[in-house]
């Protein structure tokens, strides 16, 4: 099923599930929004007051969830005294939608009035110091998948697209917090032992399949970005054992309750 709308003026789309969300939510407008990825799901329980709970399906031109683990739900949630739109779940690239279906949450978020977004993932680490469970934030990416979000001649700045205000306001949280550059392939099969080498030389420390799509058209979109990972695997080929997705879930159920926390901590001060 094509949507024409999201394909032909996607701001237009993005207005009109804005739209759909105020009056849903009963929230005018939200201030912040996460988008919660592998692994960050049983997280959003624990960032704060639920106000209202939505499956996409009720706002316009989301797509149904595809992965187990990702819940198909958006929700206004009350962290503090700001007004939250949690995402969980997202479409990705793989899934052959288009880019206007990936970036489109993000592009909702920001028409519902969203000036923070934080984007997390989880993903492949090529640090082997960083044991699954390990969250890392995002200080820069490398978008492996030859797409963008942006039409025509959109010349945008991508300097420090993951906000060094935003990092330094989490390490003041937790201080231990690494940071690492993510790689975004754009998969859906993970990566060869090779691929992951040549992330590693070509600076990266994450690799996943995910959010600098969505960080690209945030940043368009005038918002100002938190990317963090959840190391749920080290990279193909670390290990001498194969990945699976069980193995993401597990790590995602085991950090839950450490990244709500965080999450609960860090979003009343964006
Ligand atoms: I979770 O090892 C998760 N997502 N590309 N590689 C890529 N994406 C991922 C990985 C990984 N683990």
């Amino acid at each position: 099923m094509t949507d024409d709308l999201l394909l032909t003026d996607p701001s237009a789309a993005a207005r009109e599930a804005a739209d759909a969300l105020a009056r849903l939510t009963g929230v005018e407008r939200h201030d912040v929004a996460l988008v919660m990825g592998s692994g960050w799901v049983p997280a959003a329980e624990l960032i704060g007051e639920t106000v209202a709970d939505l499956s996409v399906e009720e706002v316009p031109h989301f797509a149904p969830p595809a992965v187990a683990g990702h819940a198909g739900r958006i929700r206004s949630v009350k962290v503090g005294d700001k007004h939250a739109l949690v995402l969980l779940g997202r479409t990705h690239y793989y899934e052959g939608r288009g880019v206007e279906a990936v970036v489109h949450g993000v592009r909702t978020a920001a028409a519902a009035g969203v000036r923070t977004l934080v984007l997390t993932n989880g993903c492949g680490g090529l640090d082997p110091s960083w044991t699954p469970g390990t969250p890392v934030l995002i200080s820069d990416h490398i978008n492996l998948t030859g797409a963008s979000p942006l039409r025509g001649a959109t010349f945008i700045d991508l300097t420090d697209l993951y906000s060094s205000r935003l990092r330094a306001l989490c390490q003041e949280i937790e201080p231990s917090l690494p940071e690492g550059v993510y790689a975004q392939f754009r998969g859906p099969q993970y990566e060869t032992p090779a691929e992951v080498r040549m992330a590693g030389i070509m600076g990266a420390q994450l690799v996943g399949m995910s959010t600098a799509i969505e960080a690209i058209a945030a940043r368009e979109a005038g918002l100002e970005i938190l990317g963090l990972s959840l190391v749920t695997n080290l990279a193909a080929g670390m290990t001498g054992e194969p990945l699976n997705h069980e193995e993401v879930l597990e790590a995602g159920r085991a950090a839950a309750e450490r990244m709500g926390r965080l999450l609960a901590q860090v979003v009343p001060t964006l």
